[in-house]
């Protein structure tokens, strides 16, 4: 008998699916890009683009088929702007996008590189082309954030990962008008002792809505004594109480197994910061950066994550 379970994703055999050898102008590495659906059913991804001094930017690729033939932009989308946002000296990175009915705009929820090490930036589009810059609206140290799509009970939420070192929780946040939160919340600690998901953890792509609540990836890490491996896990919270954890993963779901994960600038990473659902409705097509080199694509099935929430009583 084979009691093993069936995993959750299925990488793309033409794995990784953008390099920075597809880049129309020279830059050291792609990875983690934040993922949207636009109108006319084009994959876009916001693509962190490190250059050749370290430092990141956007780009935008559109692809009809979210696999292959990426138009990439000519020249950074949304370049850093520290003349006017101090706050981006040092760069722009791991953008989640959401797309927001209310505004018909897309929420650009990303990381700027302050002085004082990582804060959490906003920005809204209505095209990809011209952005509206809100610019910091969680002070360093915190990263990792997304906005939902929607208010619930009259408030804009924000899922973050401020940093109490050395731990690292997810928090969530209300706001009326985009700009100023608070209402602080812790809703997921990461986990003590050898657990893979121990003492540092934060949100993977935008939290997607499904009938039976928020379905949460999220990244944990594992500190070892060769570096750190960067797995990914499951939550659901409620839809209603947002803050309210109703379920979560102890195994992890998806982890750092093929060469190009494993190997590159940070070995042993996935880091997915968007997803996509396909027309069925249940197929999610989750976009993460391998090894802080590259865009890699999995897929998964809803349906099958939200069964496997049910089986943790
Ligand atoms: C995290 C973020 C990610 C990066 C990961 C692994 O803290 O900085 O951008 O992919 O580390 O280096």
């Amino acid at each position: 008998m084979n009691n093993r379970q069936p995993e959750l994703f299925s990488r793309h055999k033409h794995n990784p699916i953008l390099t920075a050898a597809d880049w129309p102008y020279s830059v050291h590495t792609v990875f983690n890009p934040g993922a949207t659906l636009l109108p006319d059913g084009t994959t876009l991804l916001l693509c962190r683009v490190e250059d050749r001094r370290g430092l990141s930017h956007l780009c935008a690729a559109r692809s009809a088929n979210g696999v292959d033939n990426w138009q990439v932009d000519p020249q950074p989308t949304l370049p850093a702007d520290p003349e006017h946002f101090p706050e981006e000296i040092w760069g722009i990175e791991d953008p989640r996008i959401t797309y927001v009915p209310e505004l018909g705009k897309y929420a650009i929820v990303y990381t700027a590189y302050t002085r004082d090490g990582p804060g959490v930036s906003l920005a809204v589009t209505k095209d990809f082309h011209e952005f509206e810059r809100y610019g910091v609206i969680m002070s360093p140290e915190d990263k990792d954030a997304a906005l939902f799509p929607h208010r619930v009970n009259g408030q804009w939420l924000l899922v973050h990962r401020p940093v109490s070192a050395p731990r690292a929780h997810m928090w969530i946040s209300y706001s009326l008008d985009l700009r100023h939160w608070g209402d602080h919340k812790l809703i997921l600690e990461a986990r003590h002792g050898a657990w893979w998901d121990a003492n540092k953890i934060g949100l993977s792509p935008p939290p997607i809505e499904t009938p039976q609540g928020w379905l949460v990836i999220y990244h944990g890490v594992r500190q070892t004594p060769s570096g750190c491996i960067y797995r990914l896990g499951l939550a659901l919270f409620d839809l209603r109480e947002p803050e309210r954890c109703l379920k979560r993963t102890d195994e992890w779901v998806f982890g750092p197994e093929e060469i190009y994960e494993q190997r590159g600038d940070v070995d042993h990473v996935v880091f997915p910061c968007g997803a996509t659902v396909a027309p069925d409705g249940d197929t999610l097509r989750l976009y993460y950066g391998a090894a802080d080199s590259n865009i890699s694509l999995a897929t998964g099935s809803i349906r099958a994550m939200l069964e496997r929430l049910d089986e943790k009583k």
